[in-house]
């Protein structure tokens, strides 16, 4: 149908305001999939619908009070009730509402089946992050804003994709029936790709769904939409659409790095072993709060060197760590590390900086404490 309208909104608009503008962006935008294109379309119909009534109804108020004004000395007629008009301003109205529920609903009916798809994805929303699951392929991760900090405190300048870019995006095929499968870990929020026209509620304790069969690689954007406390506005949506044989790699490539960690699970692993990984894994995620040395940052953030939780018992210094403490800003690592990681880190705090606890949390006992939980 109408796929150019912005040139007809922006003729119109121009005509109106007498600015001519090379960059019309007035109207909503196509988007890549299927649905998209018919919701699009259905929105030109319902719009050029609108505007040929608008066209009909002023033109006939115009015409009526401009030709039968009193100056021309018109007498106003006296008539009432006409059944015909009656009639017909009836029926008319009611036959262009079903000619516009005929398509919606059409549309209406796609959007929502999500049946026969081609690949499953959980999309879970998290306080604030988004997690995927391949479902049935062993593949899950999480999808974290990448936005340096610097330019969210107006310390540098942003880039393009200004917390609109994520560490790890979702990745897809081109042409594929994939199924959207959306939930929440915590509070609602809102998967969001408008190129998709894809829009669902993230609930915990349900699962809402959704399906797109996107037609050209490239890499789409959305965020949460449904306002899920203060960093909602920092967890946005990422999809990167490959060519099928680009996808079977990225997949291929994402399940072997699986089993290689499920294999460092199972294996045995010494005492100097985990202390050198949990070493790197340090370095990285736990040294800006507590300190290359573990002398942490007091009184925000405690000290591992020499702290009660990291020299005491060693559940409970996994606890922490795995769960986190809710409110402060140590946060549930359970869910982000691997537990190969979570073990090394731990067992690299009970043994760096003069700790010397001689004793190891295993990446097997991380694995049972995440089969406890998951009970
Ligand atoms: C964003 C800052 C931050 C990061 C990153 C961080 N922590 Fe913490 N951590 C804290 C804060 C704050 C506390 C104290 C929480 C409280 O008030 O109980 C804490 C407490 C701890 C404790 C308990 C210490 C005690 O004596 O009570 C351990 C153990 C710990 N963190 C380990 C880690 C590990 C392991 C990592 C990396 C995987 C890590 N932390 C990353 C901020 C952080
Ligand atoms: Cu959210």
């Amino acid at each position: 149908m109408m796929r150019h309208p912005h040139v007809w909104m922006g003729l119109l608009l121009w005509s109106v305001f007498g600015q001519a503008n090379a960059a019309w962006t007035v109207n909503m935008a196509p988007g890549a999939t299927e649905v998209s294109n018919a919701v699009f379309d259905l929105h030109m119909t319902i719009f050029w619908i609108c505007v040929i009534i608008g066209i009909v109804v002023f033109g006939a108020m115009f015409w009526s009070m401009v030709l039968h004004r009193r100056s021309t000395g018109q007498q106003a007629a006296h008539f009432h009730e006409h059944t015909w008009v009656e009639i017909l301003w009836t029926v008319v109205p009611f036959l262009i509402l079903v000619a516009m529920a005929i398509p919606a609903t059409k549309t209406l009916i796609d959007i929502y089946d999500a049946s026969e798809s081609d690949i499953d994805i959980q999309v879970t929303g998290y306080q604030w992050k988004w997690h995927y699951k391949y479902l049935g392929q062993d593949v899950e991760f999480f999808s974290n804003l990448a936005t340096p900090t610097e330019q969210i405190h107006n310390k540098a300048p942003k880039d393009e994709h200004y917390l609109l870019e994520v560490d790890q995006p979702l990745v897809l095929p081109v042409g594929a029936k994939v199924r959207f499968l959306v939930t929440a870990a915590d509070v609602i929020h809102s998967w969001w790709v408008p190129a998709f026209a894809v829009k669902r509620d993230a609930i915990p304790g349900f699962v809402n769904e959704a399906w797109a069969r996107i037609d050209k690689p490239g890499i789409y954007r959305g965020q949460c939409t449904e306002l899920c406390g203060k960093d909602h506005g920092f967890m946005p949506v990422v999809v990167e659409v490959k060519s099928k044989a680009d996808y079977d790699t990225w997949l291929g490539e994402r399940k072997a790095e699986a089993a290689k960690l499920k294999e460092l699970t199972s294996k045995e692993w010494t005492l100097q072993e985990l202390v050198e990984r949990g070493d790197k894994i340090y370095h990285t995620t736990c040294v800006a709060c507590h300190q290359a040395e573990g002398q942490g940052l007091p009184p925000m953030f405690p000290a591992l060197k020499g702290s009660k939780v990291a020299t005491g018992p060693k559940e409970e210094h996994l606890s922490v760590v795995f769960h986190g403490r809710p409110g402060t800003a140590m946060a549930a690592f359970g869910k982000q590390l691997s537990e190969v990681d979570i073990a090394a880190v731990v067992t690299y705090e009970r043994n760096a900086w003069g700790n010397n606890k001689g004793d190891m949390v295993t990446p097997k006992d991380v694995l049972a404490l995440k089969q406890a939980e998951a009970k």
